[in-house]
């Protein structure tokens, strides 16, 4: 296989090569059902937090050459020379096949189970690693209105911290409760079809209930594909590391497809200019 030979997507929906060591208590699902969000300490072993993050370190560093294809700055185009502000990865498991064979990856499968059912299965990851002040919000957003508005899903991520995550670097942001709204208005960021990512229309949402979910290194949050949530930009001297493990019961065809507008204006800015990528 050359360079060039796009590698084969992970089975990330195996089941686990480890039992988990923990799992949610039911305290911890209720509130995620009531709020849809949940916040926890651990989901990994302490010793795994290194070694971990080793991987995760390789990727962004001597790995980015390897990893090119699913590199993305999530704040705008991509652009040779352009130092990206929020640096994402797609797929981190394919070019590091070490990670779905973690504990952290086995506790993430069950707690995913435990929070949307026994059919849950992990169908993705991604890790989005925020330099040291980057100056660069992660917009509000809700994950679901990054996919295909003619399904219907049950989805959730788990966002893990490989340093303690907190409102100076970078941790996560949710509304209480807006798993239930429906998808609200969004834009490509800044309003610029090119840039992968997407944000809240300006003034489309109350923000005000919005709270911050700190966690020690090796900790998690988890939200579902609804929830509103944001990170506010990095303001430490270190990186914020977050590898993000995604998660889905179901999705099938919706009775009447919506459109999503945002969506077809990155898809437009793709047809137009071959460099552009729309994040999925
Ligand atoms: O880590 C971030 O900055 C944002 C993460 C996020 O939006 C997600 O996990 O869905």
């Amino acid at each position: 296989m050359n360079a060039t030979t796009p590698l084969p997507v992970p089975k990330y929906g195996e089941p686990a090569a480890l039992a988990p060591t923990k799992l949610l208590t039911p305290e911890q699902v209720a509130f995620y059902h009531e709020h849809g969000y949940v916040s926890v300490d651990a989901v990994m072993p302490p010793e795994e937090v290194g070694a971990v993050r080793a991987i995760y370190d390789r990727l962004f560093n001597e790995d980015r050459s390897k990893t090119e294809a699913d590199f993305y700055d999530i704040n705008g185009a991509k652009k040779a020379g352009k130092k990206e502000a929020i640096p994402q990865i797609l797929q981190p498991a394919k070019y590091a096949p070490a990670l779905l064979a973690t504990q952290m990856v086995a506790n993430l499968k069950a707690m995913m189970k435990q929070l949307h059912g026994e059919t849950t299965k992990m169908v993705g990851d991604h890790a989005i690693n925020k330099p040291p002040h980057n100056e660069a919000a992660t917009p509000w957003h809700q994950d679901e209105a990054y996919w295909d508005p003619a399904k219907d899903y049950s989805s959730l991520s788990a966002w893990v911290a490989l340093q303690p995550a907190t409102t100076v670097n970078g941790c996560m942001f949710f509304v209480p409760g807006s798993h239930k709204f429906d998808i609200v208005a969004h834009r490509p960021i800044g309003g610029d079809p090119t840039t992968p990512g997407l944000e809240v229309e300006p003034g489309a949402v109350d923000l005000k209930s919005a709270v911050a979910c700190e966690l020690p290194a090796g900790g998690a949050t988890f939200h579902s594909g609804r929830t509103l949530h944001y990170t506010p930009p990095n303001k430490s001297e270190d990186f914020r590391r977050a590898y993000i493990a995604m998660g889905s019961a179901y999705e099938r065809p919706r009775p009447v497809p919506r459109r999503y507008p945002w969506r077809e204006q990155q898809q437009a800015a793709a047809a137009n200019h071959p460099s552009v990528k729309v994040k999925s």
